[in-house]
Order: C-alpha cells, then structure tokens, then sequence
C-alpha cells in the first residue's frame, strides 16, 4: 500500500490551511510505512472537526459520541485482536469531556494509538477554550481570557500509565509521520498530541506562534519517565518529538489473556450489511 491508496476520495470540508490536512498526510504516510492493510484497520473517532477523519482513511471506521472514543476503541481491540485501533479527537473531546476515559485507558495501557489534534479550542463548536488553552488568552468563551490552569496531556499521560508518549506540529508533517508510525508498532497505550492551528478560531494558536517556540527533542533518555516528565513542564520553549517510551510493559491484552482467548465470535454480516446498503 502507498499513503494515496489510503484516500476514499471524500473530499475534506476543512477550512484552508486547518492543520487537520497535514496530520491526515501524516496518517496515511505511516500507515504505508507500517504497512496496515485497510481491512484490519479500525478508525475511531469522536465528534469535532478532528473526527472527521474517519471520512477520509480508508479503513472501518466509527463515529463516536463526544468524549467517548475511548470505550469504543477499547472495545473494538478487545473484540478483535487481528485488528489495529487509531483515535482522532480534539482537545475538547479527550481532554475536556473524555479526560476521565483517557486516563483509565493509559492506567490499563490498552493497545490503542490516540492522536489528539491539540488546537486549544473546541473547533466544531466555534472557538470555545478548551482545556489545554493557557491562562489569559482570550477566546469566544472566555473575552477577557481563561482563568483556569491548562491540562498538561503529555504529563498526565506519562503519569497515568500511558507507555509511549509523543507531541507533534501540523507544520512538520515528516516528523509527524514517524511519531505515529511509532505509535502503531508499539505495543500498549500510545497518546501522540498534536498542535494542530485551527487557523479560523484557534486566535493566538497559528503556525507562527509554534513556529517561533517548537524545538526538536534532542539528547534525551526515551525510556526515563522523570526526564520526560521535566521535559513536558519546559515553560520557554515547546519540546516535540518522542517524550517517553517503556518498554517491556505488557499491554491490557496481554494482562488478560482470556480475552484474545475468548475472541470475538465471527459471524457472517453479508445479509444483514445488504439489508442496510
Ligand atoms: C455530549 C456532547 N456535548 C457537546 C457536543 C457539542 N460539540 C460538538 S463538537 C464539540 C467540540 C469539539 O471540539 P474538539 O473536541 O476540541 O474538536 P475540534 O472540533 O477542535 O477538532 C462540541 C462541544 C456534542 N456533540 N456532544
Ligand atoms: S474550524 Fe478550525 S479545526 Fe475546524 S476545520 Fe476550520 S480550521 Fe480546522
């Protein structure tokens, strides 16, 4: 497979210049790279201008409710172990109303690969804040700028349990691309934040802005989670590139192995698929 073949030929309703465009090229690069064939590939996402992902990759894919992709993307590779699970959702949907999910994923280090695309607003919605916007910017939601401390996402999942742990930038696409290639061939939870400018709503949060401020992780144990910790806490500059990952941890899979052992009954679909096409 080639990254095109992964196109469905949807076109995408994204605004011009939306960073969504660069982590959906980044997606289909890795996929070919990984070499995921479309029929074992499960797409799940939650509901936002990320979401809409799963219109444009080739591959199963299930539009959850708001801040609910979790539960159904552990489900999904519980069900079925031949298959690999990948999670677009926004900011507002896994760190606002899915944090608590998201957590309890990490805690159980499923075999999932998430891609948070990190825009600090709720997009969809029109320019909200969302949880990871700092204090004193403004937002539709907040004119006279957010007074709440910002979730950091690359500590809490470090914290939590999560064992492969990255940030990307929509304005690097390459490196995008190898983070969650990562991600795919790892084993267990991995969260692959992305700042993703909403160039329409997301205010101060366009390219320039990370432009001026991202740096290329450099020099750094993977596999040390106090290093990764501190990191993700730098204030001046934003660190991306691969923060953490542990190895040798078994995955919520291989803790219960039961489960694959139970497997997903195989029934044929074929009546019921035609009753509903
Ligand atoms: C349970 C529920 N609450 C609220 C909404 C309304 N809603 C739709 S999209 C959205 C925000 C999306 O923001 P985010 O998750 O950050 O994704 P983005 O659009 O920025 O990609 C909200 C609040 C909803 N659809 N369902
Ligand atoms: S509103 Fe923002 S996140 Fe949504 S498509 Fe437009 S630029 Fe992208």
């Amino acid at each position: 497979m080639k990254a095109l073949d992964y196109n469905t030929g949807q076109k995408p309703v994204w605004c011009p210049g939306c960073g969504n465009f660069a982590i959906w090229n980044s997606i289909k690069k890795a996929l070919a790279e990984a070499g995921v064939e479309p029929h074992r590939l499960a797409l799940v996402s939650g509901i936002g201008c990320s979401g809409k992902m799963i219109n444009h990759v080739r591959a199963y894919g299930f539009h959850g409710l708001h801040g609910r992709t979790m539960p159904v993307a552990t489900g999904i590779r519980l069900a079925n172990p031949d298959m690999k699970v990948l999670v677009n959702g926004g900011d507002g949907d896994g760190y606002g109303m899915g944090v608590g999910h998201f957590v309890h994923s990490m805690r159980r280090n499923v075999d999932l690969t998430y891609i948070v695309h990190n825009n600090k607003v709720y997009g969809l919605t029109t320019g909200q804040a969302s949880p990871t916007n700092d204090v004193g910017s403004p937002s539709k939601s907040t004119p006279f700028g957010v007074v709440d401390e910002p979730l950091n996402p690359i500590a809490i999942a470090i914290d939590a349990g999560a064992t492969y742990v990255a940030r990307g930038f929509s304005g690097d696409s390459e490196q995008l691309a190898e983070l969650i290639l990562g991600g795919l061939n790892h084993n267990g939870f991995a969260l692959i934040d992305v700042f993703q400018p909403c160039v329409t709503f997301g205010g101060k949060y366009q390219y320039e802005y990370y432009q001026e401020r991202v740096v290329k992780i450099e020099n750094h144990d993977v596999t040390d989670a106090d290093a990764a910790l501190k990191l993700s806490k730098t204030k001046d500059k934003l660190p991306i590139g691969l923060f953490y990952k542990a190895e040798g941890h078994p995955s919520y899979n291989e803790m219960h192995p039961e489960i694959e052992k139970a497997q997903v009954r195989k029934r044929d679909v074929t009546a019921l698929l035609e009753e509903l096409v």
